[in-house]
């Protein structure tokens, strides 16, 4: 049986939460008093703040780094038990983000059912399987320096398939209903990659993965402009990707990065496209200032996350077509600079926060602004929901759920990194 080393005491949180329960009750009363002059009942913005789930990436509970060097912090996890250790902290705290994402060969597992067991005895799942055939792994038979899904040789895309299919059955035992795939495949110089046939090549090798596929798992296909490509990335935008999905089959769907978009791109728009066709699987939340930059979420646009949460909100109260699952919510990030667990802590909230201020827009005030070109009080009526303080309605979530009031905070004054130090040598 593998160790889950130290863990954060419930007994500690309920202190935490036990010296912030006047203010916080306070805040929330007053709070409530004022959504109830705007019409919005408070109790049911917490439940389904409370409903909100979001999948944490395992490969972001270690220092990412950048090409140009990694500054690890002491006592980050060395191995998949020990990051679903940390993700299961984040849970602990947050209460909204009970399965984690695992990519492979970063996360493979010696033995499946040993990890399943483990993840369950810390009370988390996992989420999307993430291929990776942007490196070559160690031993490996084939290069994907010119490519994988999309490469010219076809035994360089067969071995490419077979690494999907092989992240599939791990995923199978454990419990995982989606794989996720994104290429690095692509050019760097004009001329070097034909646009036509790489883009059938990559067509064919996920029409190959997805028949394989259990009848119960969805295909997340995720594009981004450029890099490692250059010049021409063969999955490059939304447009494409909707393609894709369509051409391999219902369970496809296309899956948007934040970060992989040019810069000032909108977004919410792209969002609501892929929403009304019934093409949206989820996304990869992060933030960026100039491209794939994975930084915490919320952290240089939130009113852009919260245009986004907007377009959800607005879609699921339309419905959804028979079989189309909801947007699978997904953190993709890159910690520099920050104690990983704490950026992680810190992006959840932000999403969470985005997500509970859409709720709060005046939707029949909206749509008269709309029909009548009213553009300053549509606006305005965005900026309303916007503006609106909803810290209370987070803390009361999180704390009637378990977790922490302010789980930043809690996280520091734990002591929990300071325990991992030790463990993790
Ligand atoms: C890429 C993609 C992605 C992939 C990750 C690897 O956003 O989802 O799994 O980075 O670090 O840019
Ligand atoms: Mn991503
Ligand atoms: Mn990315």
């Amino acid at each position: 049986m593998v160790e889950t080393g130290y863990r954060i005491d419930d007994g500690y949180i309920a202190s935490h939460n036990g010296a912030r329960s006047g203010d916080m009750r306070r805040d929330y009363e007053s709070l409530g008093e004022r959504l109830h002059r705007r019409g919005i009942g408070i109790e049911d913005i917490a439940a389904r703040a409370a409903a909100l789930t979001v999948a944490l990436p395992s490969w972001a509970t270690g220092t990412g780094g950048t090409r140009f060097g990694r500054f690890p912090g002491a006592g980050e996890p060395r191995n998949v038990f020990e990051k679903l250790a940390d993700c299961a902290t984040v849970h602990q705290l947050t209460r909204i983000t009970p399965r984690v994402a695992l990519h492979i060969p970063w996360d493979r597992p010696h033995d499946p059912g040993e990890l399943a067991g483990f993840a369950s005895s810390l009370g988390v799942g996992f989420d999307a399987m993430n291929s990776n055939t942007f490196e070559d792994e160690k031993g490996q038979r084939l290069s994907y320096k010119f490519g994988s899904l999309s490469h010219t040789v076809a035994a360089v895309r067969e071995q490419a398939i077979a690494h999907n299919l092989e992240c599939v059955e791990i995923g199978r035992a454990l419990g995982s209903k989606a794989l996720s795939i994104w290429i690095g495949d692509g050019g760097n110089f004009p001329g070097q990659v034909d646009f036509r046939g790489s883009y059938e090549r990559y067509i064919a090798s996920l029409k190959a993965i997805y028949e394989r596929m259990p009848g119960d798992w969805f295909l997340y296909i995720e594009y981004k402009l450029f890099e490692p490509a250059m010049y021409s990335t063969v999955l490059n935008d939304w447009g494409s990707a909707y393609h894709a999905a369509t051409a391999v089959g219902p369970r496809a769907y296309c899956l948007v990065d934040l970060g992989h978009h040019a810069p000032n791109v909108n977004i919410e728009m792209i969002v609501a496209r892929l929403l009304q066709l019934e093409r949206l699987g989820g996304f990869h939340f992060n933030d960026s200032k100039y491209g794939d930059d994975d930084l915490d979420a919320g952290s240089i646009k939130p009113f852009q996350l919260f245009l986004i949460f907007h377009e959800l909100v607005n879609a699921a109260a339309h419905g959804r077509g028979a079989g189309v699952p909801e947007p699978a919510y997904m953190i993709d990030q890159s910690h520099n600079v920050t104690d990983p667990v704490e950026s992680l802590l810190a992006s959840v909230e932000e999403i969470q926060r985005a997500y509970v201020q859409a709720l709060l827009v005046d939707r029949a005030a909206l749509a008269g602004c709309q029909e009548a070109n009213d553009a300053v009080m549509a606006l305005r009526t965005l900026k309303a929901a916007f503006t609106t303080d909803v810290a209370p309605i987070l803390a009361t979530a999180r704390v009637r759920a378990g977790g922490a009031a302010d789980p930043l905070t809690a996280f520091r004054e734990s002591g929990y990194r300071a325990r991992k130090e030790r463990e993790r040598r």
